[in-house]
């Protein structure tokens, strides 16, 4: 499955909603269900954006202030719609 989003990422660039929230699931390593700043920075990093220390940095300062982690439901959302805005890695 990771190789078929890597992929289909390579080809256009971007990524469907549906696609982003696969590759942030694959990237739970630890398989807590929840996304640490760690686990978002080398998905970011594997999908080829640079500086993903900084992103990661920003991006969870404005989703989730003082938490190391993507969790709920509402976040996840917010992240995706973050990286829609601001990182140009998912489709319109
Ligand atoms: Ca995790």
């Amino acid at each position: 499955m990771v190789v078929v989003w890597l992929n289909q990422g390579k080809g256009s660039g971007k990524f469907t909603r549906g696609e982003f929230r696969d590759i942030l699931r694959s990237f739970d390593t630890d398989g807590d269900g929840r996304i640490s700043k760690k686990e978002l920075e080398q998905a970011l990093r594997r999908v080829g954006l640079r500086f993903p220390s900084l992103k990661v940095w920003k991006a969870m300062r404005q989703i989730s202030p003082g938490d190391d982690y993507i969790r709920s439901e509402r976040e996840y959302e917010e992240l995706i719609q973050y990286a829609q805005k601001h990182w140009g890695i998912l489709r319109a």
